[in-house]
Parts: structure tokens; C-alpha cells; sequence
């Protein structure tokens, strides 16, 4: 693998899915000679507990060094080509770029959408400018408008608790006090279409996701309807994307409540982390025995080993 910013990236999913799984039974310790002496940078323009940590966690285990650098506090960034730069960018991208490039290895970038331009954000500018002037491959720590990590580790969450039948994926918006990005529900979308599941969306009307992570997908507002028979709950919030960046409701009615879940098939409650208590998810669900969400946690570190090894193999 050459990089890793979609699944689009990846040449086989499934198997890398079954790569993190393996890589989960591997004894501790025995990868540190993966690394090969190579040196990955991680930089974050935006705040990160899991992607963080369980990318070095990862890094650490296949013996590769790690450089963690908070971008967002760093030289204000230029991206735009041909700019004159007399404001406040003390630097463009076509050098920290090609910089970066010589100090480390693999870089890894977490960008999060300015939710003001649509159309730049859905370029994913920020994180195709790094990969345009870096000379090693990027890695998505989460961009404008896709998390991979998270999705590859919540498919590996849901190949763990697959029930014996064909489950059913419930991929639920709820409400949340900021405007959050579409990345993870579009990511999630992305990845759940190529998993052997019955994959259902459901959200309030005008939280429509583009059409590029929606096509060939069911998607209902009727979310106690979609939550009969479910095998894993999926719950997200994101903010409208047909009017962009915008907080359209926050309907305390789209928590996810014990009630809700006891329409499904005894079914598994999965979030990405960070979540608001009882605004998101009544406690009693994230607290109860089907909460899935620690060991999607876990299971981030085994991702970013599959992902960190396949690159380095390459
Ligand atoms: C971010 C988001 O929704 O994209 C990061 C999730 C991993 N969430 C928040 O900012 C709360
Ligand atoms: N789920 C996830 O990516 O969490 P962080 O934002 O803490 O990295």
C-alpha cells in the first residue's frame, strides 16, 4: 500500500481487516523489528486522544519511531499555490512538505473541515496538498471528509461480534451542541458497503450525506423503524452537508436511549469516541453490556498496525 487516505488506497479491505485481527493475536513485542529503523511523523492541526496515541501505540509495537508535532501551534501554513504571502502564513506547504519528508518516513496528517467552503473541504485541499509536495506516503489521521483508521477499526469491531447471520449495520445521526465534520459517517459508509452486512442510514431530514458515500445505500428518517432487528448500532452526529456546516436541529428525540435499543436484535451500540453523555447516548446504554465503544478503541491500535505495516512492506 502506497498511502492511506480512503479505502480507495487499499487493494484488498477485507484482507487488511483480517490483517488487524491477526495482528490483535500477535504476542506483545514480537513486530518491534517491523520497522526497519523507520521514523513516521505525526502532525495534528486539530485535537486527538485515540488517534493519537493508539497511531504511536501502533508504531511502537512494529519498532518504528515516532515524531508527534501539534501543527495547529506551529508556522501558520500556506497551501495555496502562487500566494504572496504578507499576512500570517510564515510558510508554505511546498517546503514543510518536502521538509517533513526528510526527517520522517511516513507522515501522518489529522486536518478536520474549515465547514465553511464546501466545495474546498470536499477536496480534501489540506491533506492532497501534503500528499502533492511530500516525497513519502501520508497517512489520513482523519481529514476534511473521510477517518479510514476508524472505519477499518470499526469493521475489525464488527468482524469480532459478528452474529452467526448476515448482521444488520444501523448507522443513526444524533444530536450534538457543535457542528461536528461528516468524516466519520462518510468513512463508515465507505468501508460498511464493501463488508458483507445489511447496511441501513438514518437521520433527520436536510442530514442528507453527499451522494459520492450515500449511493447504493438505504436511508430512512424513521430511525425506530431502522433500529428493528439491528445487530449494531452506529451512532454519530454530523452536521448538514446540503447546508453546509449548519446545526439544523438537535432533537433530544434522535438520543440513543435503552428504549430505542430495545428494538433491535439485542443489538451492539458502537461511537467513535469522543462522545457527549446523554446528549449523543443515555448512559445506561454507554455504561451497559452491549457498548461496544472501549474495545472499538482497542481496536484503533490494530488498524494502525495493519495500515503501518502494509506501507512500510511496500
Ligand atoms: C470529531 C468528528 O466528529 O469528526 C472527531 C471524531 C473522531 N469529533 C468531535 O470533534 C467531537
Ligand atoms: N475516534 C477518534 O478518532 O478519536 P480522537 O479524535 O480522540 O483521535
Amino acid at each position: 500500500m502506497k498511502q492511506f487516505t480512503s479505502v480507495h488506497d487499499v487493494p484488498d479491505p477485507e484482507a487488511l481487516v483480517k490483517e488487524a485481527l491477526a495482528l490483535k493475536q500477535a504476542p506483545r513485542g514480537s513486530l518491534r523489528q517491523s520497522g526497519n529503523d523507520a521514523t513516521i511523523a505525526l502532525l495534528f492541526f486539530n485535537p486527538s486522544l485515540r488517534t493519537r496515541l493508539s497511531t504511536q501505540k501502533a508504531a511502537i509495537e512494529l519498532g518504528l519511531s515516532v515524531m508527534d508535532y501539534n501543527a495547529g501551534q506551529g508556522w501558520q501554513l500556506e497551501f495555496e499555490d502562487g500566494a504572496v504571502m504578507n499576512m500570517d502564513k510564515a510558510e508554505h506547504i511546498r517546503e514543510a512538505a518536502a521538509v517533513i519528508s526528510q526527517y520522517a518516513d511516513i507522515i501522518g496528517i489529522r486536518t478536520f473541515p474549515g465547514l465553511k467552503d464546501r466545495e474546498q473541504d470536499y477536496s480534501d485541499y489540506i491533506l492532497r496538498q501534503f500528499q502533492r509536495y511530500a516525497r513519502v506516503p501520508v497517512v489520513s489521521l482523519e481529514s476534511a471528509i473521510r477517518h479510514p483508521l476508524q472505519s477499518l477499526a470499526d469493521w475489525v469491531t464488527i468482524e469480532e461480534y459478528r452474529p452467526a447471520h448476515r448482521p444488520k449495520v444501523v448507522l443513526s445521526w444524533a444530536p450534538h451542541p457543535r457542528a461536528l465534520p461528516q468524516a466519520v459517517a462518510n468513512s463508515f459508509l465507505e468501508w460498511m458497503k464493501l463488508a458483507d452486512v445489511e447496511l441501513v442510514l438514518t437521520h433527520p431530514p436536510g442530514y442528507e450525506l453527499a451522494e459520492e458515500f450515500t449511493r447504493g445505500v438505504s436511508v430512512t428518517h424513521d430511525q425506530n423503524e431502522t433500529f428493528e432487528g439491528a445487530d449494531f448500532i452506529y451512532a454519530k452526529n454530523w452536521s448538514s452537508y446540503q447546508d453546509y456546516g449548519r446545526i439544523l436541529s438537535q432533537d433530544a428525540a434522535w438520543m440513543i436511549t435503552p428504549e430505542k435499543m430495545a428494538l433491535t436484535n439485542n443489538g451492539k451500540f458502537m461511537h467513535c469516541l469522543p462522545v457527549r453523555r446523554n446528549v449523543v447516548v443515555a448512559d445506561a446504554v454507554l455504561d451497559g453490556p452491549n457498548s461496544l465503544v472501549i474495545e472499538q478503541a482497542n481496536n484503533r491500535t490494530y488498524a494502525a498496525m495493519a495500515v503501518l505495516k502494509s506501507i512500510l512492506e511496500s
